[in-house]
């Protein structure tokens, strides 16, 4: 046998060390934009996300209302694989219908000035509807547009509501009476909210499409339904069935797919990706693993990966570790693996990106992945305690929680993840069934861990996940310094102390 000379190490052993920050290293000049998929050096990659989240190929995670959250956020979700073809082709082809924007409209324009129905506009665009009415209720001269929207507002709330609708980048300057779509300088906000204006015969401002491309359209603002732009959605596949699911799933508009397995380094993995790529060339994008070394790593890289997933044993509901003695700690993974594709990418010029997939339990876990060399995390548990994840919310005691099972489990009983070959069956569990602490809704969460990830990366000096990799100095830990980063010392005060 072969000993490896370190540890296996997890994610909660390293720190990071501040770098110099300087004046500009602030938290609006940090971009988050992450390769998904493998390009050519001097070229950029085909599928980007603003920021490096997506989302766990689980029933218990992915499925189209988690996608469309996500994805609205800036990131993406892989629709989960353990389902019929036809329920997740379903789903993708939901995510599919909508559009990355809000349309804004005013309910109280003259029926005779306003150009577009908005239910007509829903359909064209793909968008999600706000109606701004007088008291945010049921007022407004259109009234059709007004029970069509998805959502209504008050005229008062809107600068303050319009927010809550808006993805981290879409900017919202708002005006010292704050914005009110029948003045006569709506256009003008309008080009500062960075959206996109719709405007009546009279130039007067009938809809806001709020839209980060919204460059690209500046110069026609009647122009609505010309753009393909829609939300980002992956999909699951497994090395069974993908010669039907593959189509299925491209039919439906998944964007990118990725092979979900446990263990990557297989040869049903280069099958799978082999026929892939000769039945569709290179513009149908996958995603291959889970390795967790340099051999699993160009195993999947010269078998025609897209991006190649790290981690076996990580995630907070698995216990392959403990059944079947197999996996390695997540860090130690992701530095040898993220090594190797680095000197592939000097070799032949060619950039994979890298997915550390589970067992992140802190925000900051996150950034430490980065800086290991990923250039995306899945993350499971997260996801699973929003108000978007499929499962049910109950309440254990005084608290809420979410199930979350996984996809090893009695439950789930997704025995392709697990395929050896052998007959259909799992045999043994190799993941638990389980609650995770309800967190609400996505945006507000993602929001917040984008915050902090942000503020570590001024602390780190990097505006860019690229910077990050290239800067980032990372010690390990000992057990007793673990213990000084918490409270220590001193008595934490408990709400049910009384004070005298
Ligand atoms: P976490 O974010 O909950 O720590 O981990 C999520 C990851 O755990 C998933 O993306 C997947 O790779 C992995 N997973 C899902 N089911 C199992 C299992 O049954 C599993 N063992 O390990």
């Amino acid at each position: 046998a072969f000993y490896y000379a370190e540890p296996s190490r997890t994610f909660n052993e390293f720190l990071l060390l501040p770098n110099l920050t300087k004046k500009d290293c602030v938290p609006d000049n940090i971009n988050l934009m992450t390769p998904v998929t493998k390009y050519k050096q001097g070229e950029e990659s085909e599928l980007r996300l603003n920021i490096p989240l997506v989302s766990s190929i689980m029933q218990a995670v992915s499925n189209d209302s988690m996608a469309v959250a996500l994805a609205r956020n800036g990131g993406l979700s892989f629709i989960f694989v353990s389902q019929s073809i036809e329920a997740q082709a379903e789903m993708v082809s939901k995510v599919k219908k909508f559009k990355a924007g809000f349309v804004v409209s005013d309910a109280n324009v003259r029926p005779e000035d306003s150009l577009i129905d908005v239910v007509k506009l829903k359909e064209q665009t793909g968008h999600s509807t706000i109606a701004v009415t007088d008291d945010g209720t049921s007022h407004g001269r259109l009234l059709g547009m007004v029970t069509s929207s998805d959502y209504r507002i008050s005229r008062a709330d809107y600068s303050q509501k319009v927010k809550e609708f808006m993805t981290p980048f879409h900017k919202l300057v708002v005006g010292k009476e704050g914005i009110a779509l029948s003045e006569a300088n709506d256009l003008v906000w309008a080009h500062k909210l960075n959206c996109l204006p719709v405007i009546d015969k009279e130039q007067r401002l009938l809809h806001l499409v709020f839209r980060k491309d919204y460059e690209l359209h500046k110069a026609n603002p009647y122009e609505l339904s010309d753009d393909k732009k829609r939300l980002l959605v992956g999909a699951g596949i497994n090395t069974r069935d993908y010669t039907e699911r593959v189509p299925a799933l491209l039919k439906a508009g998944a964007d990118v797919l990725c092979i979900d397995s446990s263990d990557g380094f297989t040869e049903w993995q280069s099958d799978t990706l082999s026929w892939i790529k000769n039945t569709y060339g290179e513009k149908v994008k996958v995603g291959a693993g889970n390795i967790v070394d340099k051999e699993g790593f160009l195993f999947l890289a010269e078998a025609g990966a897209d991006f190649i997933k790290v981690g076996v044993g990580p995630g907070s509901i698995c216990i392959t570790r403990e059944q079947k003695g197999i996996g390695r700690g997540q860090a130690s993974a992701l530095i040898e693996v993220a090594q190797a594709r680095n000197e592939y990418f000097i070799k032949t010029g060619v950039y994979i990106p890298l997915c550390s997939d589970g067992g992140i339990v802190h925000d900051y876990q996150i950034v430490l992945a980065l800086a290991m060399g990923a250039d995306f995390v899945m993350m499971g548990r997260y996801f699973a305690r929003f108000d978007e994840s499929p499962t049910k919310k109950l309440m254990i005691g005084s608290n809420f929680v979410k199930e979350y099972w996984a996809e090893g489990s009695n439950k789930a009983r997704n025995w392709q993840r697990y395929d050896l070959g052998g007959n259909k069956e799992l045999e043994f569990e190799e993941g638990v069934d389980s609650y995770v602490p309800y967190a609400g809704a996505l945006k507000e969460n993602v929001n917040l861990t984008i915050n902090k990830m942000k503020s570590t990366m001024c602390n780190c000096g990097a505006k860019s996940i690229p910077e990050l990799q290239q800067k980032a100095r990372i010690t390990l830990v000992s057990s007793t310094s673990i213990r000084e980063g918490g409270a220590h010392d001193v008595i934490l005060k408990e709400n049910n102390l009384k004070e005298i």
